[in-house]
């Protein structure tokens, strides 16, 4: 017998809010499919013969009018699909996915994909924690803690059925705990440090060992000392693809974006972990604009990108520009067809996974970046003193004698500051050059270029080049006229 989905329990739990569970019921006896049986395992009767079947007795006081075998002794659970994470927990194993067979690989932009071997059935993963010196960007070397050598940009990749066994090695100077976030698993492998587990000090190696019993786009990180691991860098992603997708889960091209933030002193070469606001490197996978990697991708290809975020304080609302998307799923389940919704800003919140899809039909380079404004700007746009209005002439004449390359920065913003001199180990708070001048955007930026033709995904295709007349230029004097623009 079919079961009633989680979905189509909330639409009918939706409509009965007015009134009682018995609505819900009613709703469920009016179906096609006749209602369960209050327990199976003594109801040995056929669904066809179900209408000779007693009613069974009802928790409800007026129980509905029960036509296909009044199965209405429902406890509230019944209504609800189980969890995964409440099934069994020694469910037989799959053989394990493999990439390009199994599964299409995702593209990790400035990051990089786990690897893995097979053995007896299963994919063992091995991650190394460890002290390393990352670069943001050119100029920004820092001290971080990582993953694999790569700070909150390591993808896990995992198909639904598969027998995993993740080694983890503590190469850090702390003891730690990994958390598989979003994940069923056994509650012993869930990764709380304390909690769920002992700490794993340096030196040691645990491993965590599950069967996938579910697909979509989760996230892994230290549960230990949060505050500091995770602002060192201890955040992945993990993508875990379905076994048997569905025609309209197919795309052409799989980006997973981790967002993260940070705080760098200027000058320093340390993320500070006490800071709760005002971070001043803002990532994806890694890395701040301009040092992102471009999504690319051809004309019409449809397209999915994983965003996740685990910055420490920050909800990011996610921007793509030229095209419309749909949020197709979050991390806690597919999204069906029929309530996936229209988007150009997609909110992903701290602790959150989206996925959006979209048909890449407008060719061009189109940004992609938080829209929170103060998260694209980079290192040195955040603790820079209010000039805008001040006339500083007077104090460039006097200055400019003893430093002669001195000028006052930002007194009619801060689209002029990228000129200015850095200090050492540090990253103006502007982001990089442009087809046509400097893009005043750093921090959480990138771009998505279309292009018609395409020789390949891995190289730079270099900036659009636009068709002549569509790009917005000085006002003409006979366009002035024929449109009364006085000027
Ligand atoms: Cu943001």
């Amino acid at each position: 017998m079919k079961k009633a989905t989680r979905r189509t329990v909330l639409l009918s739990g939706a409509a009965a809010v007015g009134g009682s569970l018995v609505g819900v019921m009613a709703a469920r006896a009016g179906a096609a499919e006749p209602a369960a049986p209050a327990d199976p395992e003594s109801t040995p009767s056929a669904p066809g013969a179900a209408g000779s079947t007693p009613p069974a007795p009802a928790d409800a006081a007026s129980p509905p009018p029960a036509p296909a075998g009044g199965g209405i002794k429902q406890t509230n659970l019944d209504w609800w699909e189980k969890s995964y994470s409440g099934g069994p927990l020694d469910v037989a194993p799959l053989p394990p996915g493999l990439p390009g067979k199994d599964y299409q690989p995702v593209v990790v932009p400035n990051g990089a994909t786990l690897p893995f071997k097979i053995v007896d059935g299963a994919k063992v993963f091995h991650l190394v924690l460890g002290e390393i010196e990352h670069e943001f960007a050119p100029g920004l070397k820092t001290t971080c803690w990582a993953f694999n050598g790569q700070v909150a940009g390591l993808t896990i990749e995992a198909v639904e059925g598969e027998r995993v066994r993740i080694y983890v090695t503590n190469r850090l100077p702390a003891e730690t705990s990994v958390h598989w976030h979003g994940v069923y698993l056994p509650n012993g492998m869930d990764g709380v440090g304390g909690l769920n587990q002992p700490l794993i000090a340096p030196g040691e190696t645990f491993l965590y060992e599950w069967t996938f019993r579910q697909h979509g786009t989760f996230m892994f990180h230290s549960h230990h000392d949060e505050m500091t691991q995770m602002a060192m860098g201890l955040t992945g992603m993990l993508v875990v693809h379905p076994r048997h997708p569905a025609p309209e889960q197919h795309v052409d091209r799989d980006f997973s974006i981790l967002t993260g933030e940070f705080f760098v002193r200027v000058g320093t070469s340390r993320p500070n972990p006490i800071k709760d606001q005002g971070f001043n490197v803002l990532t994806m996978n890694g890395k701040v604009f301009p040092a992102t990697w471009p999504l690319i991708v051809k004309t019409n290809d449809k397209v999915r990108i994983r965003f996740g975020n685990l910055s420490a304080m920050d909800h990011h609302p996610m921007h793509l520009h030229g095209v419309h998307f749909r949020v197709t799923a979050t991390d806690g389940e597919q999204i069906p067809l029929s309530a996936q919704w229209p988007e150009t800003t997609v909110l992903v919140a701290v602790g959150q996974t989206r996925e959006i899809e979209f048909i890449a039909d407008a060719p061009g380079d189109w940004a992609l970046h938080c829209h929170m404004t103060h998260h694209v700007m980079n290192q040195m746009g955040h603790d820079f003193p209010n000039m805008l209005g001040v006339d500083a002439d007077g104090l460039d004449r006097k200055i400019t004698p003893l430093l002669p390359q001195y000028m006052t920065m930002g007194t009619s913003g801060m689209g002029d500051s990228m000129h200015m001199a850095v200090p050492p180990n540090s990253i103006p708070m502007m982001g990089g050059r442009g087809p046509f001048a400097f893009i005043s955007m750093g921090g959480l930026v990138n771009v998505l270029k279309v292009r018609d033709r395409l020789d390949t995904y891995d190289e730079d295709p270099g900036w659009y080049e636009h068709p002549k007349g569509t790009v917005a230029g000085v006002a003409g004097a006979a366009d002035l006229r024929r449109d009364g623009i006085e000027v």
